[in-house]
C-alpha cells in the first residue's frame, strides 16, 4: 500500500518534546487509575471532516489540501479515502472510527444502487479494520444533507421522505452490525421546525418516536447488541432541533417509552448552544444512567455558530474527563472528535496537528481529573456540604416517606437553620492546584 502522508507514526516523547509531530501528554500504554490512557481514552476520528471537511463556509469555497482524492463520486476514490484514513488512523495510533453512510459512500439514483455502493465500500472497511486493528465506535445515516431532507427525515411532513430515511436507516444500521459497531447513533439535524407556523410538533415527534421503535425492532432483529445513541443539538441546521439538550433528550425517552434503548452521545459545541456548560450536560445524562459516548470538539465563546473546533482547553477536557471517571469511565463509548480544522489550517499535516493537539489536552485532561478525584478534598467537601441529610429525617425525606408536617415540627424545634459557606472560589482555587 503506497503512503499518502510523509510522516512517521506519532510517538510519545514527553512534555519537553519540542517536536510538533510528538505527543508531549499521550502516553497510551502508560496506567492512570488502573487503566492505560488508550483503555480510558478510546480516540476516535471521525470519516466525514477528516476525510471529507474541504473548508468550505458559507462565504468561500474549500481550502483543503487532498492530494489523494479526484473530487469523483467513484467508489475507486471512496476506497482510496479508506485507505489515506487508515493510514492517518495507524500514524496517529488512534483505535476508533466513525462515520455517517454517505461520507463513506456515494449516494446513488436509487435506494438499491446506493445500499450497493455503500455495500462495497463496508467490505472494504471490513478488511482494512482487520488488517489493522481498528474499531468501529459508531455508525450513523446522513438523514440531512440530500434535499429531500431539508424539512427533517423521521420528522418530515411527507411520508415519502420519512419512508427514505428509513431505508436508510435500516441499511447503516445493518453495516454499523456488520463491522462490529459499539454503538449507533442518531443525530436528528433536521428534526425540528424552521417555524411553528406550518409545523404540527405533536405529530412530528410522534413519528420520530415511532422511527426509533422501529430501529429498535431492527436492531433487535439483526442481534445488534450496541447502544443506540441520541446526540442533542438544540438548533442550527434548524430553528429549534427536538434532540434540543440532555434533559430534552431524557424527557422525550421516557415519554415515548424508549429509554432503556438509548445513551446520549454527548458534544461539546451542541452543549455551548444549548446555553450549558459540557459538564452540565455530562452530569445530567450520567445521572441519569445515560451518558454514552462523547463528540469532543469545542465551540468559540460567545459565537453562535457550531465551530467544532478540536478541543484544547484544559479546563474544559479536564471536567469532561472528571465526569466520565465519576461515573466508572466508557463501556462502548469513546471520545470522537467531531472537529475540524480551521479553513486555513490547509495542509495535510494540519490533520495531524490537531489531533495530537486534541489527543495530549484529554491525556492531560485525564490526568488531572484522576488527581482531583485521588486527592479527594473536592468530593470530600461536597459530601460535606450535604451532611444534614445524613439524618434519620433526611433518610426519611430521601425515600419518599416524610410530610409538610413533620419537616414544619422539625423547622420549629431546630430554629434558625446554621449556614455553611459553598466555597466556590476556594474549590476554583483548588482545582487549579492540578492544572
Ligand atoms: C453535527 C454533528 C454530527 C453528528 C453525527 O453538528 O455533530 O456530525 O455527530 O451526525
Ligand atoms: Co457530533
Amino acid at each position: 500500500m503506497s503512503e499518502y502522508f510523509d510522516i512517521p507514526q506519532i510517538q510519545y516523547e514527553g512534555p519537553k518534546s519540542r517536536n510538533p509531530l510528538a505527543f508531549k501528554q499521550y502516553n497510551p500504554d502508560e496506567v492512570v487509575g488502573g487503566k492505560t490512557m488508550r483503555e480510558h481514552l478510546r480516540f476516535a476520528s471521525p470519516f466525514w471532516h477528516t476525510m471529507r471537511g474541504t473548508g468550505a463556509d458559507p462565504f468561500g469555497q474549500g481550502t483543503m489540501q487532498m492530494p489523494w482524492d479526484d473530487g469523483s463520486d467513484s467508489i475507486d476514490n471512496a476506497l482510496r479515502r479508506v485507505d489515506v484514513f487508515f493510514e492517518f488512523l495507524n500514524k496517529c495510533q488512534i483505535d476508533f472510527y466513525c462515520w455517517h453512510d454517505r461520507d463513506i459512500a456515494p449516494e446513488r439514483g436509487t435506494i438499491p444502487e446506493s445500499h450497493a455502493a455503500l455495500d462495497e465500500v463496508v467490505t472494504y472497511l471490513e478488511s482494512m479494520q482487520k488488517n489493522h486493528g481498528k474499531k468501529l465506535l459508531w455508525g450513523t445515516a446522513c438523514l440531512f444533507a440530500h434535499p429531500r431532507y431539508g424539512q427533517g427525515g423521521a420528522t418530515s411532513p411527507n411520508l415519502g421522505v420519512y419512508a427514505y430515511g428509513a431505508a436508510q436507516v435500516r441499511k447503516a444500521l445493518e453495516c454499523t452490525h456488520r463491522l462490529g459497531g459499539e454503538g449507533y447513533t442518531f443525530w436528528g439535524g433536521r428534526e425540528g421546525y424552521a417555524t411553528l407556523i406550518n409545523t404540527n410538533m405533536k405529530k412530528e415527534l410522534d413519528h420520530l418516536a415511532a422511527f426509533l421503535h422501529m430501529a429498535v425492532d431492527y436492531k433487535k432483529e439483526i442481534g445488534f447488541a450496541g447502544p443506540f445513541y441520541i446526540e442533542p443539538k438544540p438548533q442550527e441546521p434548524t430553528t429549534h432541533q427536538y434532540d434540543s439538550d440532555s434533559a430534552a433528550c431524557l424527557n422525550f425517552l421516557r415519554e415515548y417509552g424508549l429509554m432503556e434503548h438509548f445513551k446520549l452521545n454527548i458534544e461539546t459545541n451542541h452543549a455551548t448552544l444549548a446555553g450549558h456548560t459540557m459538564q452540565h450536560e455530562l452530569r445530567v445524562a450520567a445521572d441519569a444512567g445515560i451518558l454514552g459516548s462523547i463528540d469532543a470538539n469545542d465551540g468559540t465563546a460567545n459565537c453562535g455558530w457550531d465551530t467544532d473546533e478540536f478541543p484544547t482547553d484544559l479546563y474544559l477536557t479536564s471536567s469532561v474527563m472528571y465526569e466520565v471517571l465519576r461515573m466508572g469511565g466508557f463501556t462502548t463509548g469513546g471520545l470522537n472528535f467531531d472537529a475540524k480544522r480551521r479553513r486555513d489550517s490547509f495542509q495535510p499535516v494540519d490533520l495531524f496537528h490537531a489531533h495530537i493537539a486534541g489527543m495530549d489536552a484529554f491525556a492531560r485532561g485525564l490526568k488531572i481529573a484522576h488527581a482531583i478525584i485521588e486527592d479527594g478534598r473536592l468530593d470530600e467537601f461536597v459530601a460535606k456540604r450535604y451532611a444534614t441529610w445524613d439524618s434519620d429525617l433526611g433518610r426519611k425525606v430521601e425515600a419518599g416517606n416524610a410530610s409538610l408536617a413533620e419537616l414544619e415540627a422539625y423547622a420549629i424545634a431546630q430554629g434558625e437553620p446554621e449556614l455553611h459557606s459553598g466555597r466556590q472560589e476556594l474549590l476554583e482555587g483548588l482545582i487549579n492546584q492540578f492544572i
